[in-house]
This record gives C-alpha cells, sequence and structure tokens, in this order.
C-alpha cells in the first residue's frame, strides 16, 4: 500500500496555549484564575473537538426560504447546527455577560476575551453576533438609556439561553461601507409619534438577530454624518415574523459563510432612539471600539489556530530525510510566525485589560487615552496578520494545506474578513489619525512605552529594549515633520499606525518575557521578543511624498 500521510491533530486548545495561560497566569488573581478554569479547559476540549467533527465537512451554510407554499412573504432562515450550538454555549459560559459582570471588576474583559479566544473558531463566526450585542450593550450604557437598559441589557447579558438575545448592527449602505455619513435609510414618526425607518441596508451580518442598532437619516435632516440618528429595532415579534423587514437575500460571500449576512429592505420597521435625534455616529461609537477588540481578539485566535496546525504537522511530516520541524529554514519559519502570533497576542489582551479597567472607573485619563488608540491599532495590524500567517500556515503544508477538507482554506477565507469588517486598514490608520489630533495621545504611547522598557530586568532582553526604544522614539518626532502636510499625513497613515502598534506590541512582549524568565523561569517568550524584535525596523517615513501619483499615472 502505498504511503498515506498522518494529518495534523489539536489538543486541548487551552492546554496547549502557554500563551494564553502565562498571560492569565501575570495578569490575574490565583482565586480567580483557579475558578475560571474549568470554563477554559471547556472550551479548549470543545475547540479540538469541533475541529475533529468540522473538518472535511461539505459547506454548511444558512438557507433563506423567502415564500410560503401559499404565496406569503416569509423570509425564513435556517441557521447551520454550528451556530444553533453556540448561542447556547455562548449564553450558558457568559461570553457577553462575563465582560459587563462584577464578579471579577475589572478582570471581568480578561475573562470574558479568554472565553471568546478560545472558542472563535469552533463559534463558525457566532462570535460576530456576540460581539455587535457587546457593543450593543455598551452602546446602550453609554447613551443612559433606561427604557433600553430595562427592556434589553438583560437579555444580552442573560446566561440563560432561553432568554438570551443577540444584536446586530445594520450600519452599511450601498453608498457608505465606510463613509457612513453617506447612509439614505430615513427614519420619519408616524401619526402616533412611533419612529419608523425605510431604507436599503446591504450589508446585515447576523440579520437573524433578535434585535439591532441602525443609523437612519430623520425626515427632513441635513446631510453627512452628524444629522444621522442611531435607533435600537426588534426586527421579529414573539412568533417570529419578521416587522417591517424583508431579507432579499444572503449574500454570497468568500467565507464567514455560516454566518448569515443580508441584505435587507426596511420598510417601516418601528425604532427607539438610542441616544435623542442626531450625532448618529457617535453614538455609534462606543460599539464600534468594542467590536473592534472583538476583531483583535478573533484575529489572534485565528492566528494561533494556524500555528497549532503548522507546528503539529511539522512533527508529523517528513521530506528528505528529517521531519519538517528538524528543519532549519522551516524551524525559522514557523518561529518567525510564533513571534508574530506573541506579540499580536501581547497588544490585543493590553487592550482588553484597559477596556476593563475603563469600564470600573480604574484606568486614568492617560489610559483611557490609550485604548482609544491601541483599540484601532490592534484591531488593524491583527487583521493583517490574520490573512499573512494563515496563508503562511497553508504553505508549510504544501498542496495538501491547498485542498478543502484539509480544514485550512476556510481559515484564510475567514481570516480575509478581519481586516475589512469594523473597519478597513486604512479606515482603522485615518481613525488613528483622528485620535493623534490629540496632542496628548502620542505622549501617553511614548509613557507607556518607556515605562515598559525600563522595567525589563533580564540582561539577556536589555539589547532588544534598547532596540525597541531607539526606533520608536524617532517615530513622535517623524509624525510632527509630517503634520505640516495633512495629504503627506494621511498617505503616511497606514506606516505610522503599523509602526505605533509593532513597537508597542515589542515592549509589551518584552514585559511579558522578563516576567516569564522570572516567575515561571521560561525563556520561551524572551525568545520570541528577541526574534520580533530583531525584524523590526523604524518607521519609514519620508518616503510619503507625491511620487504615488507619478507612479500611478497611466
Ligand atoms: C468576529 C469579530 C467581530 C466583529 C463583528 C463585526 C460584524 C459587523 C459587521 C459590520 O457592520 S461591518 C461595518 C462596520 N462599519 C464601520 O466600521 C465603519 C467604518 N467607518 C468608520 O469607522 C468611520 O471612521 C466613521 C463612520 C466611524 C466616522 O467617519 P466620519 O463620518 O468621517 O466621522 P467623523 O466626523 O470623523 O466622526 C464623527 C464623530 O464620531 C466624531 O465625534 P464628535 O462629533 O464628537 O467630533 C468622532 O470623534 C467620533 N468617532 C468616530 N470614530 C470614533 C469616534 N469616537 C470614538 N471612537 C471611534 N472609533
Amino acid at each position: 500500500m502505498s504511503f498515506v500521510q498522518a494529518a495534523a491533530e489539536l489538543g486541548n486548545q487551552y492546554r496547549d496555549d502557554r500563551v494564553l495561560r502565562s498571560h492569565l497566569q501575570r495578569c490575574l488573581p490565583a482565586p480567580m484564575r483557579d475558578s475560571i478554569a474549568p470554563e477554559l479547559d471547556e472550551l479548549g476540549a470543545h475547540a479540538a473537538l469541533a475541529w475533529q467533527r468540522e473538518r472535511g465537512r461539505s459547506a454548511c451554510e444558512p438557507q433563506l426560504t423567502p415564500w410560503d407554499s401559499q404565496g406569503n412573504r416569509i423570509d425564513r432562515i435556517e441557521l447551520t447546527p454550528a451556530w444553533i450550538e453556540s448561542r447556547g454555549l455562548a449564553a450558558r459560559l457568559g461570553l457577553v455577560a462575563a465582560g459587563h459582570e462584577d464578579t471579577y471588576a475589572q478582570h471581568g474583559r480578561t475573562h470574558q476575551f479568554a472565553l471568546v479566544y478560545l472558542h472563535h473558531v469552533a463559534s463558525a463566526f457566532f462570535t460576530c453576533p456576540l460581539a455587535m450585542t457587546d457593543g450593543a450593550a455598551t452602546c446602550i450604557k453609554a447613551a443612559a438609556n433606561t427604557e433600553l437598559l430595562a427592556r434589553a441589557w438583560p437579555r444580552w447579558l442573560s446566561r440563560d439561553p432561553e432568554q438570551f438575545w443577540i444584536s446586530g448592527q445594520w450600519m452599511t449602505e450601498t453608498p457608505g461601507g465606510s463613509d457612513v455619513g453617506n447612509s439614505e435609510t430615513e427614519a420619519r414618526q408616524d401619526a402616533t409619534g412611533q419612529w419608523r425607518l425605510y431604507g436599503r441596508k446591504w450589508f446585515t451580518s447576523a440579520v437573524q438577530a433578535d434585535t439591532a442598532l441602525a443609523l437612519a437619516r430623520p425626515a427632513g435632516a441635513g446631510p453627512g454624518a452628524e444629522s444621522l440618528s442611531l435607533f435600537y429595532l426588534e426586527p421579529r415579534d414573539a412568533q417570529g415574523r419578521w416587522q417591517g423587514v424583508q431579507i432579499n437575500r444572503l449574500k454570497p460571500k468568500l467565507g464567514t459563510r455560516e454566518l448569515p449576512s443580508a441584505e435587507t429592505e426596511l420598510v417601516g420597521i418601528a425604532g427607539t432612539p438610542v441616544n435623542g435625534i442626531g450625532h448618529g455616529v457617535r453614538s455609534i461609537a462606543p460599539m464600534l471600539n468594542v467590536t473592534r477588540s472583538w476583531n483583535a481578539v478573533c484575529a489572534i485566535a485565528t492566528l494561533r489556530r494556524a500555528l497549532a496546525l503548522a507546528r503539529d504537522y511539522a512533527t508529523r511530516r517528513r521530506a528528505f530525510g528529517k521531519l519538517l520541524a528538524e528543519q532549519p529554514l522551516h524551524q525559522a519559519t514557523l518561529a518567525d510566525l510564533q513571534a508574530d502570533f506573541e506579540a499580536a497576542f501581547q497588544l490585543t489582551f493590553e487592550v482588553v485589560g484597559l477596556l476593563g479597567r475603563a469600564q470600573h472607573d480604574q484606568a486614568s485619563d492617560d489610559e483611557r487615552l490609550l485604548l482609544r488608540l491601541l483599540t484601532p491599532l490592534a484591531k488593524l495590524w491583527t487583521g493583517k496578520l490574520a490573512v499573512a500567517i494563515t496563508s503562511e500556515a497553508i504553505e508549510c503544508f504544501g498542496g495538501a494545506g491547498y485542498i478543502e477538507d484539509s480544514g485550512l482554506p476556510q481559515l484564510l477565507r475567514d481570516a480575509q474578513v478581519l481586516p475589512i469588517w469594523e473597519g478597513t486598514t486604512n479606515v482603522l490608520s485615518l481613525d488613528v489619525l483622528r485620535v493623534l489630533r490629540q496632542p496628548a495621545a502620542l505622549d501617553s504611547w511614548r509613557r507607556a512605552l518607556d515605562r515598559l522598557l525600563d522595567a525589563v530586568g533580564a540582561a539577556e532582553l536589555k539589547n532588544a529594549a534598547a532596540a525597541v526604544r531607539t526606533q520608536a522614539m524617532s517615530l513622535p518626532t517623524a509624525i510632527a515633520a509630517l503634520a505640516a502636510e495633512p495629504a503627506r499625513l494621511e498617505a503616511a497613515a497606514r506606516e505610522i499606525a503599523l509602526a505605533l502598534a509593532r513597537h508597542f506590541a515589542a515592549a509589551l512582549l518584552l514585559r511579558q518575557g522578563d516576567w516569564s524568565l522570572r516567575h515561571e523561569g521560561d525563556p520561551r517568550t524572551a525568545a520570541a521578543a528577541r526574534r520580533f524584535i530583531g525584524r523590526s525596523r523604524a518607521a519609514m517615513l519620508d518616503r510619503y511624498d507625491d511620487a504615488a501619483l507619478l507612479v500611478l499615472e497611466r
């Protein structure tokens, strides 16, 4: 019989993840760690089981039935088994609730996002509506809307699967995916004073959600983002019938195919203003920042999964007389990817930690500003890494990784959404410039970076810390030099954002490496930090002149 290659295997994804476990060890009080460990272990085991179960299955997608046999418009959507399972699991383990409950005070967000990180890949993107639900809860709390806090908040945060509601975020329209200020959906008050929404929403993720937040322009209001308003919707009645919404079709997407994203027509759906009338973009901003944190967590979960598979496969696949894991070039390739993952993990969980502190009024003004800056940085950098690293992981399997039932192509297709939704890399880079317009923002970044680097004690990390300082400290001056020329500053926004993200992540990885050497006697994180920093360079901002136009000339 001819040779058959053993496939990659996944073990319990919590037990196998030293990066997560070491981070929790450093950040959380011991009694809390002990108390949450069983849930993390459960999700780690579930992740491995789901991988065994789903791999190789033919595509399983939600189905839309627009009409019933009598010709009634019903727009019934059948969800996939993974989605139905995830809904119960998410409620029971509190994947939204844990971020808002007071049980672990400022550590609640770390608890929640450790769960999300372990569950994301197995959830078949049920994390998408969970992110939006968390965002909706955050928005309504920020708006202090007592009516909605009484009605929706207990449902969104319920741990009872029967009571649990998920929420959507209906923003995107044909004239404005990024430029939301172009939205055409109109809100009109009927004779009873009830607001009703009319218009086409072009990309409504998780359309089957129990509630949604939507932007609409009140009739007669002027153009632009400022005159949009934010409305709370309940799209279906108690029997599950759509109320003032038609589903035109489910989107045929590159990936995230279990997620029912739809093109919808709003035909008079009742809406409740979330934060009065007007300033809709500002009102939905708390939601955007929360969902962007989710995006970063789900991106690093994707990285971790791609690497777990590639590293396992390297211990099974033999070529040219040796295992891949024994070959210097393959080792170097995997080690670079692992170092990138560890840096991205540190940046993302720093955002998570700061979010928890801010939510529990433990964060200084400096830390709040840092959180505002690090959120788009984490989102944009990890989104890009998710695509690059899943692509590299496929290459680590050679042709076998290119085959659908290895499970890897789906990982890559799904990863491609992460740099797009919740703001593309460029839109997020412009958001970073929006934050940097506050001069204190760059000062907060620099002070925090200094503190992290000053605290590195291990002799073997001193050179790496000095390298980060040299590269990072030239950045504020280079940005200031560009500030006088807005077009050049904007052209450089992505490079600025990636440099801010990478240097800060390097300093965070040094902190973790230093801690792990001292407290765990473990040199692996320190080695990853040196490797990550060894490949980094200072940003090259002086290359952003008007030559782009020349290069693009036809
Ligand atoms: C598994 C992972 C989970 C992820 C779930 C994803 C599922 C969701 C699917 C989707 O719905 S994807 C669609 C998401 N769409 C976007 O993310 C929109 C992208 N566009 C932007 O982010 C634009 O920057 C934005 C529309 C927010 C603003 O553009 P504008 O119209 O140029 O706004 P402007 O005038 O700069 O800002 C308006 C106000 O909002 C300002 O406040 P003031 O009125 O007080 O001056 C801004 O400071 C504020 N603002 C904007 N972005 C903010 C913000 N405030 C806080 N945080 C932010 N991020």
